[in-house]
C-alpha cells in the first residue's frame, strides 16, 4: 500500500483548487500518496475554494467522451444530462464527444457557458480496438481545437452517470482514478483505472500501445494496463478516491460517503460486438 505523509507535509498540504486540504477530516482513509500526492476524499476540500480558484482562472474545462456502436443509444444521453446537473458546475465546458454517427447524437440542453462539439471517429471492428483507440483520437484532438480551448480535459467511460456534484477540486497537472473494484487491493493484485484522468501528454501513452501493437501483443486490459504504466512512470498531481467514480454493484462502504459518478452495470453481452 501506498506510504503516509508526515502529518507537518500534510498540513501545508494544498493546491490552487482546493486551498488547504483537510486530511485530518478523513483518519480512516489514505489521503496522500507515497510521492505525497493528495487522494481527494470528500471532506478533504472546500467545494467553494475551488470553485471560486477556478472562476478567478476564468478556465475552460474538456470533457470528452467515446460512444461508438451501441454504446450511443443506451448511455451518451444519460451521461451528458447528468454532466449538465453536476459536472464543474459554474465554470465553462466544453464537451467533446466521439463517434462513428454524428446525426445520432442526442439534442441536450445545455447550460450558459457549457458547449458540445461532436467529432467524427471511424468505428473500430472490435470493441478492444474502441476502446484502445481513444487515446490516439485524444492525442490528435489536443494537438487540435481541443488542445487550443481547454485548460484541463478529463476524459471518461460512457456507461456511467453522475449523482453529485464533481468540481474543480479534481483538477490538476494530472489527474488519476483510484478504481472502485481495486483500491483496497495490495500492489501484488492491483488494477488501477484509466477511466478518468487529466491529459496532459498522452504520447507515451499512445507509444507503448503502438509498440505493443508492432509487436503483436495486446495488453489485459488494453488502453487501461497502458496509462497504468504511464502512470507508474508518471506520477499523477492528485488522486481521485473511489468516490469520484463508484460502483454501485460493490454495496455500501462506510469510506464512500457521496458518490460522484456512478457506473452502469456492465452489459457486455449486448453491447460488444
Ligand atoms: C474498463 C475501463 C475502460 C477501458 C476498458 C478497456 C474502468 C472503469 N474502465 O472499462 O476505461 O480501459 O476497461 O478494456 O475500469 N466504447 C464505445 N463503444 C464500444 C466500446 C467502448 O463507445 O464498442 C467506449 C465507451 O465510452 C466505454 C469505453 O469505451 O465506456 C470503455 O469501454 P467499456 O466500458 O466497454 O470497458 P470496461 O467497462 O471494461
Amino acid at each position: 500500500p501506498m506510504g503516509v505523509c508526515p502529518s507537518a507535509t500534510m498540513l501545508q498540504m494544498k493546491d490552487n483548487f482546493t486551498g488547504v486540504l483537510r486530511p485530518w477530516a478523513r483518519p480512516e482513509v489514505l489521503t496522500c500518496t507515497s510521492w505525497g500526492a493528495p487522494i481527494i476524499w470528500d471532506g478533504t476540500f472546500d467545494p467553494d475554494i475551488a470553485q471560486q480558484e477556478a472562476r478567478r482562472q476564468n478556465l475552460t474545462i474538456g470533457l470528452t467522451v467515446f460512444a461508438v456502436g451501441r454504446y450511443l443509444e443506451k448511455y451518451l444521453a444519460r451521461f451528458l444530462e447528468s454532466a449538465e446537473e453536476h459536472f464543474m458546475v459554474g465554470q465553462r465546458v466544453v464537451y467533446y464527444v466521439f463517434t462513428e454517427r454524428p446525426a445520432a447524437v442526442p439534442r441536450v440542453a445545455l447550460g450558459p457557458g457549457r458547449q458540445m462539439r461532436v467529432q467524427y471517429v471511424v468505428r473500430e471492428r472490435r470493441w478492444q480496438d474502441v476502446s484502445m483507440a481513444r487515446m490516439r483520437t485524444l492525442h490528435e484532438a489536443l494537438g487540435g481545437r481541443l488542445g487550443r480551448e481547454a485548460h484541463f480535459v478529463f476524459c471518461m467511460d460512457v456507461d456511467q452517470h453522475f449523482s453529485s456534484a464533481f468540481g474543480p477540486e479534481a483538477l490538476a497537472e494530472s489527474v488519476a482514478q483510484l478504481h472502485a473494484w481495486h483500491y483496497r487491493c495490495t500492489p501484488a493484485n492491483t488494477r488501477a483505472s484509466s477511466s478518468l484522468l487529466g491529459i496532459n501528454d498522452h504520447k507515451e501513452h499512445r507509444s507503448s500501445g503502438q509498440q505493443d501493437r508492432e509487436r503483436g501483443l495486446e495488453a489485459l486490459w488494453h488502453d487501461e494496463s497502458h496509462l497504468n504504466k504511464y502512470f507508474w512512470l508518471h506520477k499523477p498531481a492528485k488522486v481521485l478516491s473511489p468516490e469520484f467514480c463508484w460502483s454501485p454493484e460493490i454495496g455500501p462502504r462506510p469510506e464512500i460517503r457521496r458518490p460522484r459518478l456512478l457506473s452502469a452495470p456492465k452489459e457486455y453481452a449486448i453491447l460488444r460486438d
